[in-house]
């Protein structure tokens, strides 16, 4: 039975592939890697492929023929983990602003604590965001906030995309049925955890901005996660969480 793989989802990560994949593999704890490249065009899956002959069981490669959104990535993502046996699936992005050692936390907390979602925050001690400007650190802070109010789900940092799922989470979520592709995914993801009555733990966690390639962040992003929440309150109440 393999035991974790780290998700990564790219869209123009030359910068950044090598080093990441690197760092992680490096790491004491053997975690595996799959990284899903929606055929960036600056050649992100091609520096996969060939530092594939260097890991060859640990580093793997799905690639999708066009960019379709962070979300679609990890769903593909996610089922190929679940198909391939593992049992603790990481999602992470590729841009350093998670730090792979931050991994090891998340694991902890549920492969030793027993939790089913755990989650690199942010804000659940204080903002520790490095490098935002304040005009991202307000959106995102108060985007959380937004979500608690509307959902009641106790979440200090519902729109991060750093975490640990245990399979059983992402086996009990019908992922056909997800609908949102931004940060709408990651509130929906961890909505649903909630819902469904899985134990979630909020990890601290120091997040940097970017410093190689460029944001895919977008206006059409944020609108989708805004609507997005009111939209999976709303449907929460007619249907049932039974596991
Ligand atoms: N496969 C795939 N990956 C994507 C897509 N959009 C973003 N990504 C990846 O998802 C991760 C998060 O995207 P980012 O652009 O870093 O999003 P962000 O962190 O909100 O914004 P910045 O860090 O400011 O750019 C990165 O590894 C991206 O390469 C997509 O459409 N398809
Ligand atoms: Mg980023």
């Amino acid at each position: 039975m393999k035991e974790s793989v780290v998700v990564i989802p790219t869209y123009n990560e030359i910068e950044n592939i090598e080093a990441i994949i690197r760092k992680v593999l490096s790491l004491p704890h053997p975690f595996d890697l799959l990284i899903v490249d929606d055929n960036s065009p600056d050649g992100t899956a091609q520096a996969v492929i060939s530092l594939q002959q260097e890991f060859p069981d640990r580093l793997h490669l799905e690639q999708r023929k066009g960019k379709l959104g962070l979300g679609t990535a990890y769903i593909h993502g996610f089922k190929y983990a679940l198909r391939n046996g593992y049992t603790f699936i990481f999602e992470m992005d590729a841009d350093f602003s998670h730090n792979p050692n931050d991994l090891m936390h998340l694991y902890n907390a549920c492969a030793v604590e027993g939790y089913d979602l755990s989650i690199g925050s942010r804000y659940s001690s204080g903002v520790n965001v490095v490098n935002w400007p304040m005009s991202r650190v307000l959106l995102s802070y108060f985007a959380s906030r937004y979500v608690r109010l509307i959902t009641g789900m106790p979440i200090h940092d519902a729109t991060a995309g750093f975490k640990c799922y245990h399979r059983q989470v992402l086996e009990t979520i019908d992922l056909d049925k997800i609908r949102f592709i931004g940060y709408a995914f990651q509130i929906e993801m961890k909505f649903l955890a909630y819902k469904f009555g899985f134990k979630l733990k909020e990890v601290p966690i120091i997040f940097t901005d970017r410093t190689k390639g460029q944001s895919k962040m977008s206006k059409g992003i944020i609108r989708e996660a805004f609507l997005g929440v009111i939209q999976m309150k709303v449907s929460s109440y007619f249907r049932q969480f039974v596991r």
